[in-house]
């Protein structure tokens, strides 16, 4: 049994609005994953060349999407389905002193019962095995017409937007994420990855002005992202609010987690 203490940055100003803390400072939290180590050398990565070659993203290296990757009734059926897990539960976090409960529910599962993950004083409620419905969705993953067979995951956590107004904050995920495959379910939400810069400061100690590069696409519903490599290092990510939707949606966001 061994520790992690991750440098990871999760964007939390998706939390209620009591946190007044500006965004920026939000992003930085611990996140914590531990557990009896996995047997890394079964975790690897999407190398299938169609896949790759089909669905890059321009200008990104290692992020991918595939816009129908299921039919869209079949979309909002695995979405009713998940919709009635009895896993779900909005976490209560520790923000700057305070608890503050997220307003987006999630839903954590592992393939071992060892895995425990926590993020801002937050122990995640982690499940296991994978309820069957999910088990189902990464074995239609793991085969030779989409991601190849041997790519497996060891972790997963779902995310439920009830409507436009729950989002999740600028961040990144911890570099442990070695791969992240998202299926999108429901309401089509914008994806938004920008790059991270450091700016070098001047003589006069100002920061040099750079534009970061933004990526900005909607997550359709039956829809597939994979983000592996230096991603989680490179990019941030975030789904803003957006009113204007009223209709829900659930992500699944299958990991490859080295803990
Ligand atoms: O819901 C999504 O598609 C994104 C979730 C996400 O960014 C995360 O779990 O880190």
């Amino acid at each position: 049994m061994y520790n992690l203490r991750l440098g990871a940055k999760r964007g939390r100003d998706e939390v209620e609005s009591a946190n007044k803390k500006p965004k920026e400072e939000q992003n930085e939290q611990l996140e914590t994953a531990c557990g009896t180590t996995t047997d890394d050398s079964q975790l690897v990565p999407v190398t299938r060349p169609e896949f790759l070659k089909a669905y890059a993203i321009k200008g990104m290296e290692n992020v991918y999407y595939k816009h129908n990757w299921i039919p869209s009734t079949l979309a909002h059926q695995w979405r009713r389905e998940l919709n009635d897990l009895l896993e779900w539960y909005r976490p209560k976090l520790k923000v700057y002193g305070r608890e503050i409960q997220q307003s987006r529910k999630i839903a954590a599962f592992s393939t071992n019962e060892g895995m425990k993950l926590k993020y801002s004083g937050h122990d995640v409620e982690m499940h296991s095995p994978f309820p069957p419905l999910v088990e189902k969705i990464a074995a239609r993953l793991a085969t030779d017409e989409c991601l190849g067979k041997e790519v497996k995951f060891n972790h997963c956590m779902l995310n439920m937007y009830e409507d436009g107004s729950i989002n999740i904050g600028k961040h990144s995920d911890n570099l442990e994420n070695k791969v992240i495959v998202t299926v999108s379910l429901g309401a089509e939400r914008t994806w938004i990855m920008e790059e991270k810069i450091k700016r070098k400061k001047d003589a006069m100690g100002n920061k040099e002005k750079v534009q970061p590069k933004k990526f900005k696409w909607t997550l359709g519903n039956g829809s597939l992202l994979v983000m592996q490599g230096d991603v989680q290092k490179l990019y941030t990510h975030e789904i803003p609010k957006e009113p204007k939707i009223k209709q829900p949606r659930i992500s699944i966001t299958f990991r490859q987690l080295i803990y």
